[in-house]
């Protein structure tokens, strides 16, 4: 009789996690590689690769990383070609790069919101259009999405990321229709406020070292009363790897401090004494 915890294993899987050399992609990765996990990972550009596999290499996490832009389906179908030819099949995709452009709707090109649409949803269509034949051959496979509060939610200025984010529930939810007869699972994790270099811009201080209106609006927004930090979300992200996780398809679980159960408080109210400190960024 095994132990519960073994169905949390990811032991022998080979995990491709997209835009993963730094930020929560580089998370899910050391989570992964921790639950036994070969880790496969790509990036847009040669620096960002070699960052990703000396950050790797300093965790001690054996990780095969290679240039690969998730919104070229040429470049994709190669990657997963090598991968297979070089590592094995790929069991597990995270498809977790992600870009946002921050601009006001009517003053967004359609330059702009076409990269954000591309990398953001039809990046992951890609992807997991590339890894599904081989899962299948395989008897299953999982696909985590990465969505968002702006899957649910809009705010000013982020309107190519929330369509994205939206359809990409969406989709999450169509690639389970499909393909769960096949034990494919794809779900979702739907952050909320997490500290990683995308959020940088949202948390930076005043020039005289006073908080970000926007800061101060979120964490009046959350629960915990604090930013999320890429921790936070490794646990979910190993259950919706592993076994664990078999009879769950189709669903976006947001993991948020609390944020979409509350309406908030008057940010004017927040009492900054019981603010926990800075997160660190990982
Ligand atoms: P991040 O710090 O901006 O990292 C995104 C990663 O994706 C970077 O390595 C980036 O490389 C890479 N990337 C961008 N375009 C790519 C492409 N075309 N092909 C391959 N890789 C590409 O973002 P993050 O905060 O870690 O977030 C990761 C994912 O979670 C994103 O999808 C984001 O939308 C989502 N998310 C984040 C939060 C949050 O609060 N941080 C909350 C909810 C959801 P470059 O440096 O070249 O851009
Ligand atoms: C923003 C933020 C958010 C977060 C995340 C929230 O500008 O509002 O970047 O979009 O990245 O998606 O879940």
């Amino acid at each position: 009789m095994g132990n519960v915890l073994d169905k949390f294993a990811l032991t022998g899987k080979v995990a491709w996690i997209t835009g993963a050399s730094y930020g929560l992609g580089l998370s899910y990765a050391k989570a992964f590689a921790e639950a036994g996990a070969t880790i496969v990972f790509n990036d847009i550009t040669k620096e960002l690769v070699d960052k990703g596999l000396a950050e790797y290499e300093k965790l001690g996490i054996k990780a095969y990383g290679s240039v690969c832009d998730v919104t070229n389906e040429k470049d994709v179908a190669s990657f997963v070609s090598n991968v297979r030819e070089n590592i094995g099949s790929i069991d597990i995709l995270v498809n977790n790069a992600g870009i946002i452009k921050r601009i006001p709707m009517v003053e967004m090109s359609l330059d702009d919101w076409n990269a954000v649409i591309n990398v953001d949803l039809t990046g992951p269509f890609i992807c997991s259009k590339a890894v599904i034949p081989d899962m299948i051959k395989k008897g299953g496979g999982k696909i985590i999405n990465a969505c968002s509060m702006m899957s649910e939610f809009g705010r000013e200025t982020v309107s190519a990321y929330a369509a994205a984010k939206g359809g990409l529930k969406m989709l999450t939810r169509n690639i389970c229709s499909e393909y769960g007869a096949y034990n494919i699972q794809c779900n979702a994790i739907g952050p909320g406020y997490i500290a990683t270099p995308q959020t940088a811009p949202l948390r930076q201080k005043g020039e005289d070292g006073s908080m970000n209106p926007f800061d101060r609006f979120i964490r009046s927004k959350t629960p915990a009363r604090r930013w999320g930090t890429p921790k936070d979300l490794q646990g979910l992200a190993v259950f919706l790897a592993s076994p664990a996780s078999d009879f769950i398809n189709g669903q976006v679980i947001y993991i948020d401090g609390g944020i979409s159960a509350y309406i908030g408080q008057d940010p004017s109210n927040l009492d900054e004494s019981v603010l926990s400190e800075e997160p660190l960024e990982e």
